[in-house]
């Protein structure tokens, strides 16, 4: 995964070939680049640094390299959260039963040896880009809101915690806005469960229109409660961005005859915001916008409470 939870495989799927020798490569190379896009890499640490940024589809790695050798940059990918679903296939000229062995249990998917059967290469990269589709799709299902189609809040939580971990390396700001739907069991009550489903539709998509960011993330954190976390983005960013969704959920005009404050659908909306150079943490984030949205409740509802950490609380 590693971006903003697009798991979902491009058109023309990237593989990244690793080996020292350039003539390897080469080899590699002229096999697969008719029907995939195909970077390369003459090094471990190359890999690395490509398998970070590029996200390729699958790896070809040679095992025997010096410096960095192939187990030892499986066993990198592996660690790190962002490259660890990248299937990796072993190239070795060795066929000793051990190495294979040692291979897979790092978590390597293949092994294919040299020399290189164009075709038997073909196949396997084939057959192992389908199943890597096939697993990034079950995962994107895995993280998304069935009813609404924005994410779920076991990949909001995980989400937060890398967020915020980037933000205190970065000294950056980041924001959490909580969104509360006033008065939605009334409107369940006197409109039916389905036309409540169909209005939390609607109050994601207002979500959507409102976030303009890339990097904004929206989730449903629980049944009409949402979530919104805005990377670098300090108070007055997200105070400006809240009162959009306020106004453009209420510029929606659904019909709410028993709200009693207003006739139509309207929100309440927390606050809590990392300043730059202050060392939050994803809780204590969570905690202080969930205490601003409760306070926009007990203030009246269809209003924005916000607060910045360490510091008094504003509305
Ligand atoms: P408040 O203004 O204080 O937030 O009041 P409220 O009525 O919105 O809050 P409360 O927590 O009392 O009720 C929330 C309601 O949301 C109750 C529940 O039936 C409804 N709800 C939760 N999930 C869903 C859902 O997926 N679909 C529908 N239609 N209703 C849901
Ligand atoms: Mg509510």
């Amino acid at each position: 995964m590693g971006n903003d939870g697009n798991f979902v495989t491009q058109a023309r799927p990237r593989l990244l070939v690793v080996d020292d020798q350039p003539t390897n490569i080469q080899v590699l190379y002229q096999i697969l680049a008719n029907d995939y896009q195909v970077l390369m890499a003459t090094s471990g640490k190359q890999a690395l640094a490509l398998c970070e940024n590029k996200q390729p589809d699958l790896i070809l790695l040679d095992l025997i390299m010096p410096d960095m050798d192939g187990y030892e940059v499986c066993q990198r990918l592996k660690k790190n959260t962002a490259t660890k679903d990248i299937p990796i296939i072993f190239i070795t000229a060795q066929t000793d039963e051990s190495a294979e062995e040692k291979g897979l249990d790092l978590g390597a998917v293949d092994f294919i040896s040299k020399p290189i059967n164009p075709r038997i290469v073909r196949a396997r990269v084939k057959t192992h880009l389908m199943l890597k589709a096939q697993s990034d799709l079950l995962r994107s299902w895995a993280y998304l809101d069935g009813l609404t189609g924005v994410h779920n809040r076991r990949y909001f939580d995980e989400h937060l915690n890398v967020e915020m971990g980037r933000a205190i390396r970065n000294n950056s700001a980041m924001s959490l806005v909580m969104l509360d739907v006033d008065f939605f069991k009334r409107y369940n009550d006197r409109y039916g469960h389905q036309a409540g489903d169909d209005c939390l539709r609607r109050v994601a998509n207002s979500l959507k229109n409102s976030l303009m960011r890339p990097g904004d993330h929206i989730a449903r954190y629980g049944g009409e409660e949402f979530v919104c976390l805005l990377p670098e983005t300090g108070f007055a960013g997200a105070m400006q961005l809240a009162e959009q969704i306020r106004k453009e959920i209420i510029g929606q005009q659904i019909e709410h005859a028993d709200s009693s404050v207003a006739p139509f659908v309207t929100v309440s909306l927390g606050i809590g915001t990392k300043p730059e150079n202050i060392a939050g943490n994803a809780s204590a984030l969570m905690h202080l916008a969930d205490t601003q949205l409760y306070k926009a409740k007990e203030f009246g509802r269809h209003r924005i409470f916000g607060a910045e950490l360490n510091t008094s609380g504003k509305s």
